[in-house]
């Protein structure tokens, strides 16, 4: 069996397959690399004219926490651009990724736009339980490829295996919790939640209806991951209707706008 059949009956079985050394350290490295920069940049305006020199000297974690800690607002700036990196761009277009994505979805690929997540030990950005939905097809194929190696301690993600296979399910907000969407904790119980541990540079590739969830970064370490979609053709309304919006909502209903395929999906949305 050649390698892509291999990894696409693990998608269809278990909603999620890891794919090793998509990334090489080098790889990596030149990443590391742009994102200084993008992060020096904006630290020459906050710091000390003298301190500069020996910044320049530290790694992405000292710079991200400097700012994050001087500046919050110039750190969600830096946020916003890191994900527009071109080299991420660069490295995103993966052969291996890519044949795997094309004879899983069957139909011309659409990526929306990548994403560089930096999870620090504060935790302030953990996703609960949860199916990747507001993207702009029902169903896609989600990439989550970590530029740190990821560990006990690092966190990362935990998926329920084969829970994909539940369907689409309703997302109930907390809002005594917090602001993120998340599955309701009955349909938690019982199943076996389990922690995915990999390399820098291997990713975990996984079907939307997947159950998955953040978890806490206990290292001294940032976590530092690019996340992005191959969205379906065939399941994205905003092709199907002039009245449908480009990203669908975390409940989508049949009756709205180009939506009259989710018709077809097991689900358990009223
Ligand atoms: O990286 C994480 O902590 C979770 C990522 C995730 O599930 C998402 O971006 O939807
Ligand atoms: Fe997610």
């Amino acid at each position: 069996m050649n390698k892509t059949k291999k990894y696409i009956q693990e998608i269809r079985k278990q909603g999620y397959t890891i794919v090793r050394n998509v990334l090489s350290d080098k790889n990596i490295n030149s990443i590391n690399k742009d994102i200084k920069r993008v992060l020096i940049e904006s630290c020459y305006n906050i710091c000390d004219k003298k301190e500069i020199l020996s910044y320049k000297k530290k790694n992405i974690d000292f710079l991200y926490n400097y700012l994050k800690q001087k500046s919050p607002q110039l750190k969600a700036h830096c946020y916003d651009v890191l994900s527009k990196l071109a080299i991420v761009n660069k490295y995103i277009n993966n052969n291996k990724l890519y044949d795997i994505a094309k004879e899983y979805l069957k139909e011309t690929l659409i990526i929306n736009s990548a994403q560089l997540r930096v999870d620090d030990p504060s935790d302030d950005r953990m996703l609960p339980w949860h199916q990747e939905l507001e993207q702009m097809s029902l169903i896609t194929l989600n990439v989550w490829l970590p530029l740190t190696n990821i560990t006990e301690k690092s966190g990362g993600l935990s998926v329920i295996p084969e829970s994909h296979k539940k369907g689409l399910q309703k997302h109930i907000i907390e809002k005594e919790i917090n602001s993120y969407f998340r599955l309701p904790r009955k349909l938690l119980e019982k199943e076996t939640q389990i922690p995915l541990f990999m390399n820098a540079g291997d990713a975990i590739i996984f079907h939307s209806f997947l159950f998955h969830k953040s978890t806490s970064n206990i290292s001294k370490r940032n976590r530092w991951t690019i996340v992005f979609r191959y969205n379906q053709l065939s399941t994205m309304p905003y092709l199907k209707s002039p009245k449908a919006k480009m990203f669908m909502k975390r409940n989508p209903k049949a009756n709205e706008p180009g939506h009259n395929f989710i018709k077809n999906f097991k689900m358990n949305i009223k």
